[in-house]
C-alpha cells in the first residue's frame, strides 16, 4: 500500500482553497503518461467551476497518439488542454498566450497546481523564462505557495504538489510511483517494477522483462544471484527517463484505474 500525505500537503491543500478566490485561472499540471491517475480528485473538487487549463506535462516522454486522444477527450469535456514539454519554450509559451489573452481585462492571477513532481515549478520557470522556482526530479520539492510576477498584468502562483490522503486504487499507486510522484522511500521498487513489467507484457509495450534488464545491466552477482533491489530501482529510473521509449500508462477509454 502506497500512501503519502505529509503535513505540508495538507497545508498546501488549505492554501490552494484560500487562494482560489484570488485567481482567475488554474493551470493543472498532469503527467501525460498518467492522465487519469495523475489527476487528484480532491483538487478537482476544490477547483469547482474555476476556469482551468490542463497541461499534459512530460509530453516528450508520453506516447504522442495517446496524448492526442487525451487532449480530445479533455476538450470534449469543455476543458482547455494542451500538451507541454517544459524544456521546450514554445510549448510553455502557449500557456503564456492563454494567460495574456485573459489579462486584457486587467490583472490576471493564475495558480499552477497538480500532484508532486508533475512539472509545476518547471512550467512557472518556463513562463518566467528563468529558473526562479526550485525544480528537481523528486517528489516534494516545492514546500510552500509562492507568487511570481510574469508581466505587469500577469501573476502566477507555484504550489506544492498534493496527492489525496488515500490513493484510490492499487493500480494508481504503482503508476504514481513509476512516474515519480511518490518519493522512492515510500514504496518497494521491486513491487512497482514488477507491476510495470506485468502491465507492459499485457499491453505489448516494448519494456524488457526485469530479469533480462537485470542481466543486461550487470545486476547479476557471482553465483547467478540477482541484486533485485538495485535492479528494480534502475529499471524504474530507466522507465522514468524514457529509456524504454515514449510510453503512456493510461488511455482515455480504458477502465483500468477504477
Ligand atoms: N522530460 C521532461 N521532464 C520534465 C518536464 N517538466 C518537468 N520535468 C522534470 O521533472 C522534474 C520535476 O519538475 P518540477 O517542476 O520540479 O515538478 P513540480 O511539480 O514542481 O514538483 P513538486 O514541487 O515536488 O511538487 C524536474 O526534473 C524537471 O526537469 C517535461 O515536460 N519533460
Ligand atoms: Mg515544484
Amino acid at each position: 500500500m502506497i500512501q503519502w500525505y505529509p503535513g505540508h500537503m495538507a497545508k498546501a491543500m488549505r492554501r490552494i482553497g484560500e487562494a482560489l478566490a484570488l485567481v482567475d485561472v488554474v493551470v493543472e499540471a498532469i503527467d501525460a503518461r498518467v492522465p487519469r491517475s495523475g489527476a487528484n480528485p480532491m483538487l478537482d473538487r476544490a477547483l469547482g467551476r474555476k476556469r482551468r487549463i490542463v497541461a499534459l506535462t512530460r509530453s516528450d516522454l508520453a506516447d504522442p497518439a495517446t496524448t492526442r486522444a487525451w487532449l480530445d477527450a479533455l476538450r470534449k469535456r469543455g476543458i482547455t488542454a494542451i500538451a507541454v514539454d517544459a524544456h521546450e519554450q514554445r510549448s510553455v509559451a502557449r500557456i503564456a498566450t492563454l494567460l495574456a489573452a485573459n489579462a486584457e481585462r486587467g490583472t490576471t492571477r493564475a495558480m499552477v497546481v497538480g500532484i508532486p513532481n508533475s512539472g509545476k515549478s518547471s512550467i512557472v520557470n518556463g513562463l518566467l523564462r528563468r529558473a526562479a522556482a526550485k525544480t528537481e526530479n523528486r517528489a516534494g520539492i516545492t514546500r510552500r505557495t509562492q507568487w511570481f510576477r510574469l508581466s505587469p498584468h500577469v501573476e502566477v502562483m507555484d504550489t506544492p504538489g498534493v496527492l489525496p490522503p488515500k490513493i484510490a486504487s492499487t493500480t494508481s499507486q504503482w503508476k504514481l510511483a513509476a512516474v515519480g510522484a511518490v518519493p522512492s522511500e515510500r514504496y518497494d521498487p521491486e513491487h512497482v517494477a514488477r507491476s510495470l513489467s506485468l502491465w507492459a507484457a499485457h499491453h505489448g509495450a516494448g519494456i524488457p522483462p526485469p530479469e533480462a534488464f537485470a542481466a543486461e545491466r550487470g545486476f547479476v552477482r557471482r553465483g547467478g544471484k540477482v541484486d533485485e533491489h538495485n535492479a528494480a530501482q534502475s529499471y524504474l529510473r530507466a522507465f522514468e527517463a524514457g529509456k524504454f521509449g515514449r510510453i503512456t500508462l493510461e488511455k482515455p477509454d480504458d477502465a483500468e484505474a477504477t
